[in-house]
């Protein structure tokens, strides 16, 4: 198995059509066969309520640790593979998905390129984003200084732990 002490990536999964616990699943599963990473931890499942167009189902949201050797573009660009093989069609913004992968963090980096920008734009204030990120790394301080745990009482939306156990 590759193994690395790289970079730490935290990437937020989310997904609301066609099954969205497996879709979830799958994803994480794909995430241990990246190049040159390591999927360190993952939290486990949230259920959310949409954020953005409100006619659309529950979201299932997860954040998943990565190490890598990988610079941001390359991992986005294998994101973006994943979302696609598991039928994501971009139709509208903040719309239904089969699967959204955010880069959430990259290290401390902070970037703004047409391509990409980090921290992600949704770090700071979504409930289904600061809550599995707070499972996974309960000291984690943000590049703007804010904890984690700070950033929770004031975040944005309904999000709570979906009992379920993956497989
Ligand atoms: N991009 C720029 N920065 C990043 C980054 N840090 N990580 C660019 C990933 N991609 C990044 O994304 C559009 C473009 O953003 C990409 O081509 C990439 O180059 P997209 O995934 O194609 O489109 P999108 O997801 O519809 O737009 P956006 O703005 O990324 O939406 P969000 O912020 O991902 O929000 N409600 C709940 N409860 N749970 C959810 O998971 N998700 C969304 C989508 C809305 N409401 C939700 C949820
Ligand atoms: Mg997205």
């Amino acid at each position: 198995m590759f193994s690395t002490t790289g970079n730490i990536v935290y990437v937020g999964l989310g997904s609301n059509l066609d099954n969205p616990v497996h879709q979830v699943e799958q994803a994480l599963r794909t995430l241990e066969t990246l190049p040159a990473t390591e999927l360190k931890t993952h939290s486990t499942l949230y259920r959310s309520t949409p954020l953005g167009q409100q006619n659309q189902p529950d979201y299932i949201n997860a954040v998943a640790v990565l190490h890598t050797e990988l610079r941001p573009l390359a991992l986005l660009d294998e994101l973006q593979v994943i979302e696609n093989q598991q039928g994501r069609v971009r139709k509208v913004r903040w719309g239904p998905r089969t699967l959204d992968l955010d880069m959430l963090l990259y290290d401390q980096k902070q970037l703004q390129s047409p391509r990409l920008t980090l921290p992600h734009l949704g770090l700071y204030e979504r409930a289904f984003v600061l809550y599995p990120l707070y499972e996974c790394a309960p000291d984690l301080v943000l590049p703007n200084g804010q904890r984690v745990c700070d950033l929770i009482r004031s975040s944005e939306g309904l999000c709570w732990r979906e009992v379920h156990h993956l497989k």
